[in-house]
């Protein structure tokens, strides 16, 4: 019988030890699950990676920081919320994710996405380690000074485990531009320093041209780039996207400008279905409703009368050829997938972290769709960060063209290393397997010459 210490457990085993280790964890167990079937693969035969545990030490963040947050809202309540910045794994740079604010925040969403991001930024070819943060915060509803004060409080904790080469956050659901700029500003007032300790920052100061593009953009273009590998091109295809936030609308956007027709968007409350597309001037009517008025997706029907809101549904039964979930995990099921697929549709791009299933993906693979996992397709977003460290560090800024080419080099260069790894020899692409292994490489083979650490 296998004991704890034993270098061979099997992919059974190791999962059993994940699942005891973190009871309840669904989404955290989820993210290691889909990893590690790639990864036992790979390193059957390679004795270094078992004697020196790494998959068991990448699957334990280095370590979890848990903080309340209080803060008064308009009414002089006082509101009392749990902050969290988990660290997974600094072997090639800094820690690097995002914050997310939103009701679902809790310990185990926030270590799948830590765990994902360690991947997925060893996959850009950046210098960033992986890391998460967020709260329990709800911002939707709340006035400007209450967000404000929340980020503050926040940042009042977080300022202490934060550093331009210690961990970097930046934003992610329910953290945009406005939120950064509250954080930044805290940071810099409790620390009396200006240095690229966030990234997603206001052009005025220090952000990079792109970044707010970047995610969309890029998902778009690993999509561009699974299409291209099989002869085929975004122009002239139908496309259904959901989430109506920074990474859906760009998505979009960019869909839209290579000649693609977007159907539909979508919020919590349900989805909007556009059979004349969503174009650009719609996008933007949609970015300034998000961004400026807060308002909700269901709104668009009163302004473009061609199309229809289904309440409380996602977009997934809509006939499509592309489809890019970019809202939040788990918004694909197998039988959705299904539906996909049995509607014809031809590839699959992530915007958003691990939003299908563990079966849906399986649905996707034994369809032979071209399926890009999130932490292949989004990863444009943290590259553009990683550019915006780079940038803040030379005290330089590079301009929106350059970046845009950087962006298109970036999402090309990990299609390149997912199809590495990820061929079948069949004509097939598992890009799951190629992105899980190539990300894991080369943060393992860092681990490795680090020694027991
Ligand atoms: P935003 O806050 O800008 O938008 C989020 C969108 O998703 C909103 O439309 C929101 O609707 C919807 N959404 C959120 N939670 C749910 C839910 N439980 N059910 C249905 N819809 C939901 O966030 P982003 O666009 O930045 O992020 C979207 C996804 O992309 C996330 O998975 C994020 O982790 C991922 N991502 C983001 C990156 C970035 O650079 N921003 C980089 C890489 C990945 P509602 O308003 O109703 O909540
Ligand atoms: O999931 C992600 O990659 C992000 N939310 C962006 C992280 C970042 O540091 O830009």
């Amino acid at each position: 019988m296998a004991s704890v210490y034993d270098r061979h457990v099997d992919l059974n085993q190791f999962m059993e030890g994940v699942k005891k280790r973190n009871p309840g964890q669904t989404e955290f167990i989820q993210a290691v699950q889909e990893v590690a079937q790639d990864i036992y693969e790979f390193i059957e035969d390679k004795e270094e990676y078992h004697e020196a545990q790494i998959l068991r030490r990448i699957a334990e963040p280095d370590r979890v920081v848990s903080f309340r947050v209080c803060w008064e809202d308009d009414n002089h309540n006082i509101r009392v919320q749990r902050g969290f910045r988990i660290q997974n794994n600094n072997a090639i740079g800094p820690y690097k994710g995002g914050i997310r604010f939103h009701p679902s925040v809790n310990e185990s969403v926030l270590k799948f996405l830590a765990f994902e991001q360690t991947f997925k930024n060893s996959l850009t070819g950046l210098p960033m380690g992986g890391g998460k943060g967020g709260a329990n915060f709800n911002p939707r509803g709340k006035s400007d000074a209450e967000v404000m004060r929340f980020c503050q409080s926040f940042m009042t904790e977080l300022y202490r485990h934060i550093g331009p080469d210690t961990d970097v956050p930046a934003g992610d659901i329910g953290v945009g531009g406005r939120e950064i700029g509250y954080m930044f500003g805290q940071y810099k007032r409790i620390t009396n320093r200006w240095e690229g300790v966030l990234t997603g920052k206001g052009q005025e100061y220090g952000g990079s041209q792109m970044r707010p593009e970047a995610t969309g953009y890029g998902a778009v273009y690993f999509l561009q780039n699974m299409l291209k590998h099989k002869g085929e091109d975004v122009e002239g295809k139908t496309a259904v996207i959901s989430g109506s936030g920074n990474v859906a609308t760009h998505a979009a956007e960019m869909i839209t400008k290579l000649g693609g027709k977007v159907l539909t968007l979508s919020d919590s409350g349900g989805f909007i279905h556009d059979p004349d597309g969503i174009d650009q001037e719609k996008i933007d009517w949609i970015k300034h409703l998000k961004n400026v008025k807060r308002g909700r997706i269901s709104e668009y029907v009163d302004e473009f009368k061609s199309a229809e809101y289904h309440e409380d549904a996602r977009p997934w039964s809509v006939k499509c050829d592309l489809a890019l979930p970019c809202a939040t995990q788990n918004e694909l099921s197998a039988d959705e997938a299904k539906a996909l697929v049995d509607n014809g549709v031809q590839g699959v791009s992530e915007g958003a972290n691990m939003p299908t299933t563990l079966e849906g993906v399986k649905v996707f693979h034994d369809a032979k769709i071209m399926y890009g996992p999130g932490k292949a397709a989004n990863a444009g977003g943290v590259a553009v960060s990683g550019l915006e460290m780079s940038q803040n560090s030379e005290r330089i800024s590079w301009n929106h063209e350059r970046l845009g080419e950087m962006l298109t080099d970036l999402m090309k260069g990990i299609h390149e290393k997912c199809v590495e790894y990820g061929d079948n020899g069949d004509g097939y692409v598992d890009y799951v397997k190629g992105a899980n292994i190539a990300g894991f490489k080369k943060v393992a083979d860092a681990m490795l010459a680090f020694g027991v650490v």
